[in-house]
């Protein structure tokens, strides 16, 4: 594929309602929507990185810069066959692990269409449906999380996330725990805990939950590992995970049990693919996590988390649980099993939807050859 032009827009999609995180409050989701033209063809991919650098040091604005002065001069023009050719070509730039997963979903988008195969075809993936569960933010008052908790189960989601920070998290949990206490419930604090604060956290151990996602510093994999000595919970990892020799050496040093799969914050899909294999080899349960995608990302997510290491529900909820309206024509529905469908059409098996587009792009810049 002779890459002949890159387009990106800057989207400001307004979230169904706030997304508030130990790192903050998230009401419009940014993010970048690439398009790679190739022999005729364009394939898409999304960079989930957000507007502020509180999940990641990567924001929209330097995934832009990289994609713009760094990223997309390494293919313009290039012959590149797939993701494994992308990835060599930007192998000496160092980080910005979004901004090349976004590129890279592009190149899979393309390849698909022009192999005739669906991305879960190109990944390996098994399962034409798959379980997922539903991420909820901090909310106002124990009695708004428990309301909140109930009419996503009516919804019909069968695993909840609830999202914790110092202060606002025994009570939520225990609360919810007794509330319903058969459902799946984990929950994640985005890294607002020390060792020493996490002490705090040990009554969670008893509430049967399916683990705890990232309680301690992103670059923390050490006290992650005394932490987990302390916990029969399983110590899930998500931030601190950014390639496959993390995931090992995280492994190797009981730091996790789990390993939340972001495609994005791991440089691309072959990366995403690798640590599921890896951690597949080691009988290690994976799952799919979300950043509040367009269709076109969570098109992706569907089709990774049809491996069949994602043994625990991915963060890929339906889309009427983010947007109002999206960028694509598919709109993502919860079946009644809480499953949802992967998509089976050609690369990401999506379509734009063009007047969507226009409305939410902030900024757009062409690179031609
Ligand atoms: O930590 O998993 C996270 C959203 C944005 C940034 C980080 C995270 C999240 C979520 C939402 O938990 C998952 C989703 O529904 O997309
Ligand atoms: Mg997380």
């Amino acid at each position: 594929m002779k890459i002949s032009r890159i387009t990106l827009y800057h989207l400001r999609m307004p979230l169904q309602s706030p997304f508030e995180t130990s790192f903050g409050r998230t009401v419009n989701r940014e993010c970048i929507l690439i398009e790679v033209h190739a022999d005729g063809q364009s394939g898409f991919g999304e960079c989930v990185a957000d507007q502020d650098p509180g999940y990641s040091y990567e924001t929209a604005g330097t995934a832009w810069h990289m994609l713009q002065d760094f990223i997309a001069p390494q293919v313009l023009g290039h012959g590149i066959r797939d993701a494994q050719a992308f990835q060599r070509r930007v192998a000496p730039i160092r980080g910005h692990m979004m901004a090349k997963a976004g590129l890279e979903m592009a190149f899979w988008d393309l390849q698909g269409q022009q192999q005739g195969r669906s991305l879960r075809e190109l990944l390996g993936g098994e399962r034409d449906r798959v379980e997922v569960g539903v991420s909820l933010g901090i909310q106002a008052s124990p009695e708004a999380l428990l309301q909140l908790v109930e009419s996503n189960l009516e919804k019909g989601y069968r695993r909840v996330k609830i999202k914790i920070k110092p202060g606002r998290d025994l009570i939520e949990t225990t609360a919810v725990r007794k509330a319903f206490p058969d459902l799946r419930l984990q929950v994640d604090a985005n890294s607002a805990y020390s060792l020493e604060t996490a002490a705090a956290l040990q009554p969670l151990d008893d509430l049967d939950l399916l683990l705890i996602e990232q309680p301690l510093a992103e670059d923390d994999l050490w006290d992650h590992s005394r932490l987990q000595t302390r916990f029969k919970t399983p110590i899930c990892l998500d931030e601190s995970i950014l390639s496959s020799r993390h995931a090992r050496q995280a492994l190797e040093m009981g730091a996790c049990r789990v390993i939340n799969i972001k495609a994005g914050r791991v440089g691309g899909l072959s990366q995403a693919v690798a640590i599921h294999d890896l951690c597949r080899a080691q009988h290690v349960p994976v799952w799919c996590g979300g950043m509040l995608e367009t269709g076109v990302g969570r098109a992706s997510n569907l089709a990774l988390a049809s491996l069949p290491g994602f043994a625990l529900p991915g963060d890929i909820s339906a889309t009427n649980r983010y947007y109002a309206e999206d960028i694509t024509n598919e709109r993502f529905v919860l079946n009644s099993d809480s499953t949802i469908d992967v998509p089976d059409g050609l690369g990401l098996g999506v379509s734009l939807n063009w007047e969507v587009v226009e409305k939410v792009t902030v900024k757009k810049l062409v690179k031609d050859l």
